[in-house]
């Protein structure tokens, strides 16, 4: 599969086997007789198998993240950052095996793979810093002799559902954000990538055990319909962190406010980039096609549109299809290869569906589209990546198609760019490419973009740890990662002291007993 390493390799250098337990709390757990078998999207075979999480081991679960959860909340939040620091080390030294897995079982190229395990290890060191920040406001009381302040509070024992596109950053982005802030995790991976989680969680784990830290972190291994709807219905999981489709996210979402749990939902895009006459071309250029291909068109924040001035439409419309012709498609363990293959057989299908359903809606198809055999791997699902000139009155363009297909838009005025922009249900990442301080101003204003994520001349896909990451309407409307999402993680709790001889009561009422 490898030029220099094989299945085994990969397996043994992050400590996996042929059958691996997805449980784990404090031990590895033999959960069950059930398995699922995780497949190499690079050439279709079998990579290990996996047992999944039987309810009985579900409810010990819970019950040890909770009484982690009790220890835990109690370590001073600077001493919590500490921990997290010396997993973002392990994580430093471990970043080219681990990378290497994430090719192997979803099928990123190599610096993706690796860009993963750096997105963990950015999110460490965000965390750590965080430890020392974790501020409050202080207001002043109208009480004499009163002083009122609030704080922030650990939440309880949480749960995130991660997805395999980002199988194991996404997780972090919650997990050691919510780590410093006082809380235990209950993973729940994608049951197409649990490899990737089983290999972290090995990392991670061996160095809360070294250090005598109770068991924070624990993993949980099924489908959604059964441990996902066991975690999003269980009262003692305070919030709810998912990342995945639409529909399961409506479901979660009303689920866990039935209730009234917390939820943090990143669900799906439909990202588009505005590409202005009054823009460097080249950096357009660059910025849409690797919004577009780059993870095959697999990310939340993938570009899936390219609204494009009229004036410069023909000719950035050809030079986008001429570099779509150069980029090499293939495994991503070899050299020069820029697009991998998509997870699995229903996501090819899923793709060659909406191309004949884009050109069924007048849609003009100006490359790709195709499925693709690669020599050698010809059980993988490759694709040839397509651009697909969007018709007046399409629908498929409204909806999100986890593949690498970009329409294409011409527009005449920076007006009607944002209108096409903004007329999808999605919310998550958008850009602007230009060098008109006016047109850029519009796109930030509030007639403008309508996104959680707002770009100038960069383009949709590749966001930093350090903002806050998540979108608006049918996105979810989420914000995990950074800036102030830490505040997710916590309870806010507003406290008046009374270091008075008296006891005056607020808006003057006098109650005199
Ligand atoms: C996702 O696709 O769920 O901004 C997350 C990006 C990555 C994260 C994407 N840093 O493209």
């Amino acid at each position: 599969m490898t030029k220099n390493r094989d299945v085994s390799g990969i397996l043994a250098d992050v400590g996996l086997s042929e059958t691996n337990s997805g449980s784990f709390n404090g031990n590895w757990v033999e959960s069950g007789k059930e398995r699922i078998t995780s497949f190499s999207p690079v050439d279709g075979s079998r990579i290990a198998e996996v047992t999944v999480t039987e309810r009985e081991t579900y409810e010990q679960t819970v019950r040890k993240s909770i009484k982690a959860f009790e220890e835990w909340s109690m370590v001073p939040a600077p001493e919590r950052g500490i921990l997290i620091r010396e997993i973002g080390n392990a994580l430093r030294l471990n970043k080219e095996k681990l990378g290497r897995l994430v090719s192997l079982e979803v099928g990123k190229t190599k610096s993706e793979g690796e860009g993963e395990i750096q997105e963990m290890i950015d999110v460490a060191d965000f965390a750590v810093g965080l430890s020392r920040q974790l501020y409050g406001l202080t207001m002043s009381s109208e009480r004499t002799n009163h002083r009122m302040y609030e704080q922030w509070v650990p939440l309880g024992p949480i749960s995130v559902i991660s997805s395999f596109n980002f199988p194991c950053s996404v997780w972090s982005w919650n997990s050691f954000i919510a780590a410093v802030a006082g809380d235990t995790v209950i993973w729940k991976p994608s049951s197409k990538a649990p490899l990737t989680a089983i290999a972290v969680m090995k990392v991670v784990n061996g160095v809360v055990k070294r250090l005598g830290y109770p068991d924070i972190f624990s993993l949980v291994i099924g489908s959604g319909s059964s441990i996902g709807e066991l975690i999003s219905s269980d009262h003692r999981i305070k919030l709810v962190s998912f990342t995945g489709s639409i529909p399961s996210g409506k479901h979660i979402s009303t689920v866990v406010s039935g209730r009234l749990g917390k939820t943090i939902l990143e669900l799906g895009g439909n990202n588009a980039a505005i590409v202005s006459s009054k823009s460097d071309l080249n950096i357009a250029l660059k910025g849409v096609a690797f919004g577009a291909l780059a993870t095959a068109g697999q990310r939340c924040t993938s570009t899936r549109r390219a609204i494009v001035d009229s004036r410069i439409y023909d000719s950035f419309v050809e030079k986008l299809v001429k570099a779509y012709s150069s980029v090499r498609v293939g495994s991503p363990f070899e050299e020069g290869v820029l697009v991998g293959p998509l997870i699995d057989g229903k996501a090819v299908d899923g793709f060659l569906k909406a191309i004949d359903t884009a050109k069924k809606e007048g849609g003009k198809l100006l490359c790709g589209g195709t499925r693709l055999t690669v020599k050698g791997h010809e059980k993988g699902h490759y694709v040839t990546p397509a651009i697909i000139e969007a018709s007046k009155g399409m629908t498929i363009d409204k909806t999100e198609t986890f593949a690498p297909i970009l329409y294409v838009y011409r527009y005449e005025t920076l007006e009607e760019a944002m209108d096409i922009h903004n007329n999808v249900p999605q919310g998550l990442s958008s850009s602007i490419f230009s060098n008109d301080v006016r047109e850029v101003e519009y796109f930030l204003s509030s007639r403008g973009s309508d996104c959680g994520i707002a770009n100038v001349n960069t383009g949709t896909a590749g966001a930093e740890i350090g903002g806050a990451f998540g979108g608006e309407k049918e996105t979810g409307g989420g914000r995990e990662s950074g800036s102030d999402s830490w505040k997710n993680y916590m309870r806010r709790q507003t406290v008046t002291i009374n270091y008075g001889k008296d006891l005056p009561l607020s808006q003057g009422v006098r109650f005199d007993v």
